[in-house]
């Protein structure tokens, strides 16, 4: 019997992505109907980073109908290795179809790549590994919702979200369409010198989320300081960390250095019918998180 390893937390990577395509995280989304691309710039790969070691038997990999017939040979013939051990190569797949993939000698190890390594459009909709954990469980990271705004909340002037605050004694804040307590981001670190650590997500869009850390508050004016990718897929927008905007009058702040309002927060008005997010997407729903002890 086959067990499907978790991949909740695990984080996702690729060789390049296909402009206008999904992120690479929906290739572990558990829907099929969800697919990624990659593009013709690099050898073609797509890769997880599993939250602790495992065993790895095998893999399943899904091309659902949403992948046409003509991009699926762009897949086919494909290789998968575990932590750079070749495990199974030149598997045959087609348009539509699932496929579980036998690991030889079952390699241990903690990364999965599935390639080609053709510079061609790769397509995956659904891959599961089949494994089992090895050594102890990696303790798992906290992260605290901090900020929160869907395009049904546009209301970020001072008065209605003094000092960036907002519905901050909410219960439920994963459930406001407007919630912020980035007041409070210096009583979540020790001293100024320490950076923060950041995942923001944009739930419903399948954008990647991005993790990364950065020493000046995003809330007090000037440039970013001590930025540092932590997983960061697409720059696309001209992503360069999060600090106040330079368009006041469009959204407070946003991850853009230039003109751009791109992966904007506490975005006063609508681009495109959505916010600006990242990978230059627009969006329903972007989330801040912050890691905490
Ligand atoms: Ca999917």
């Amino acid at each position: 019997m086959a067990t499907y390893v978790d991949l909740t937390d695990a984080h996702a990577h690729f060789s390049d992505y296909r402009w206008g395509e999904y992120g690479a995280q929906t290739v572990i989304d558990n829907d099929p109907a969800t697919c990624f691309h990659t593009n013709r710039k690099n050898p073609a790969f797509w890769s997880v980073d599993l939250p602790q070691r495992h065993k790895v038997h095998g893999v399943r990999v899904t091309l659902s109908d949403k992948v046409s017939w003509k991009d699926a040979k762009g897949l086919n013939g494909f290789y998968v290795e575990v932590d750079g051990v070749r495990c199974a190569e030149n598997v045959a797949i087609a348009a539509n179809e699932v496929k579980e993939v036998q690991c030889m000698g079952s390699p241990e190890g903690s990364t999965v790549v599935i390639g080609t390594g053709r510079k061609t459009i790769m397509p995956l909709c659904e891959v599961s590994i089949n494994g089992e954990p090895v050594g102890e469980p990696t303790p798992k990271t906290n992260w605290k919702l901090i900020f929160r705004q869907t395009k049904d909340d546009l209301d970020w002037t001072s008065s209605s979200a003094p000092g960036f605050s907002k519905n901050a004694g909410s219960s439920n804040p994963a459930a406001e369409d407007g919630y912020s307590i980035l007041d409070k981001l210096e009583s979540l670190r020790a001293n100024t010198d320490e950076p923060f650590h950041f995942l923001m997500k944009y739930p419903g869009s399948g954008v990647d989320p991005l993790e990364w850390k950065q020493t000046s508050n995003p809330t007090e004016a000037g440039k970013v300081t001590g930025y540092e990718d932590v997983w960061v897929n697409c720059k696309g927008g001209g992503w360069s960390g999060l600090a106040p905007s330079s368009r006041a009058s469009f959204t407070v702040i946003d991850g853009t250095a230039g003109g751009n309002w791109f992966f904007a927060i506490m975005a006063k008005g609508l681009h495109a019918g959505g916010i600006p997010g990242g990978c230059a997407k627009v969006v329903p729903v972007v989330e801040i998180y912050i890691q905490v002890p």
